[in-house]
């Protein structure tokens, strides 16, 4: 059972996914005027209209994926002739029409609706009607957002008003293109030339809540006597993840921080689901910072972290817990030419370290003498006893101390 010596913690304590996403509805627009041309002209048979929502007006912090429309009906017909909608929406750049002409091509929309309205007409004027989309669109929160309707139904009815917006101003911005056809109807992709309004409608998106893959609790590292730094993190749920990486730096900067883990696999339970990751590899004195990549099945991911520890392990002052005599690990291993050497005693002892090469040749000793209980170490620069420098290959450690002995090895790779 190993020891914990050290506990680095979060600071912010718990975590939660920062892109927590929950289901809402967003209105862009108050009702302020009564307008018959957009999104549907009633009173003619057929009908087109574009209209430009501003990003500012959306206001939102994040990407949402849009699941239904409302749009306000203020009053009017029954539209029994003018309900078979087709809605498209989509990004654009655009602040404005700039002429009548100037439609947004829809190749790069989304058809989000086609069919019948009439089931979501309300049954009393100044009401919102709400449409359910049929394919959700994931409005960006960089481009604006357009809002496209054509209406197919042959007929007309009388007019009717939908709730728009703003008040009317003298130099507007003309954010709506609408084309009526009596006689056919409109090709959306090709709409010819249409006329503009600065009238708005005033829409609702509701927008549909994405599952938190996994909610993480805690995410910590702690080092063990033997030098070993432990990563671990507990979730509280998990649903459609692909698992997790480490990362880590010497430097708080996430952009080139090093994968040091393989990918260690989700269970997606849906209960406490507690992971570790050893990190062995670790071996000078300092800072380091250590990122959780959470992978999504869909291949999206998310950082955590970092958090930080101090690595110096010959410098533990742990209350309590008494210290053993050892050798500890070289590092860095593989070096060249240098190369540290830590070992600390649990009682007082005459110490001696020599260093032997791959054919067992004693190259290198230290006599060290007597020392008290405590942590030391010594550095070797690469050098046998006669002062030259020794080749590339493993070197065994040899510590002895008092009557006990202690073996460890290095690499050195020029
Ligand atoms: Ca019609």
């Amino acid at each position: 059972m190993k020891k914990l010596m050290l506990v680095a913690i979060l600071a912010g304590g718990m975590l939660t996914l920062s892109t927590l996403i929950f289901a809402g509805e967003i209105q862009i627009g108050t009702v302020q005027n009564a307008e018959e041309k957009v999104p549907i002209y009633a009173y003619y048979a057929y009908s087109n209209s574009q209209q430009i929502y501003l990003k500012p007006e959306i206001n939102i912090t994040h990407p949402i994926t849009i699941n239904k429309i409302r749009f306000y009906y203020h009053s009017g017909s029954n539209l029994a002739n003018s309900n078979e909608w087709t809605i498209y929406l989509g990004h654009t750049s655009k602040n404005e029409f700039v002429s009548g002409t100037d439609w947004i091509p829809l190749t790069y929309f989304t058809k989000v609706f086609e069919g019948n309205i009439s089931s979501y007409i309300p049954g009393t004027n100044h009401q919102w009607m709400e449409i359910p989309l049929s394919t959700t669109f994931t409005y960006n929160n960089i481009d604006n957002l357009v809002v496209t309707v054509d209406e197919n139904t042959s007929g007309s009815d009388n007019t009717t008003y939908w709730g728009a917006f703003p008040a009317p101003s003298k130099f507007p911005p003309m954010r709506a293109l609408y084309c009526i056809s009596s006689t056919d109807d409109i090709n959306p992709l090709a709409p010819g030339p249409g006329t503009r309004t600065s009238q708005l409608n005033a829409i609702q998106l509701g927008y549909e809540e994405i599952p938190n893959p996994v909610e993480l609790t805690s995410f910590l590292a702690s080092i063990s006597n033997d030098c070993y730094v432990t990563l671990s993190w507990t979730t509280q749920s998990e649903t459609e993840m692909s698992g997790y990486y480490i990362l880590r730096n010497n430097q708080r900067e996430l952009s080139y921080a090093q994968t040091i883990s393989p990918l260690i696999a989700a269970t997606n339970t849906s209960g406490t689901q507690i992971y570790n990751f050893v990190d062995n590899e670790l071996n000078e004195v300092g800072q380091y910072f250590y990122w959780l990549q959470c992978v999504n099945l869909d291949g999206s991911f998310e950082f955590h972290g970092p958090i930080v520890i101090y690595f110096n392990p010959y410098n533990y002052e742990t209350p309590g817990i008494p210290i053993v005599t050892k050798l500890g690990s070289a590092y860095p291993n593989p070096f060249n030419p240098n190369v540290y050497i830590p070992y600390t005693l649990g009682a007082k002892a005459n110490v001696n370290i020599q260093i032997y090469n791959s054919r067992g040749q004693q190259i290198k000793s230290y006599y060290l003498g007597t020392k008290d209980i405590g942590h030391y170490q010594i550095m070797w620069n690469g050098k046998d006893n006669n002062g030259h420098y020794c080749d590339s290959g493993i070197y065994y450690i040899i510590m002895k101390a008092g009557e006990e002995v202690y073996k460890q090895k290095a690499v050195l790779m020029k």
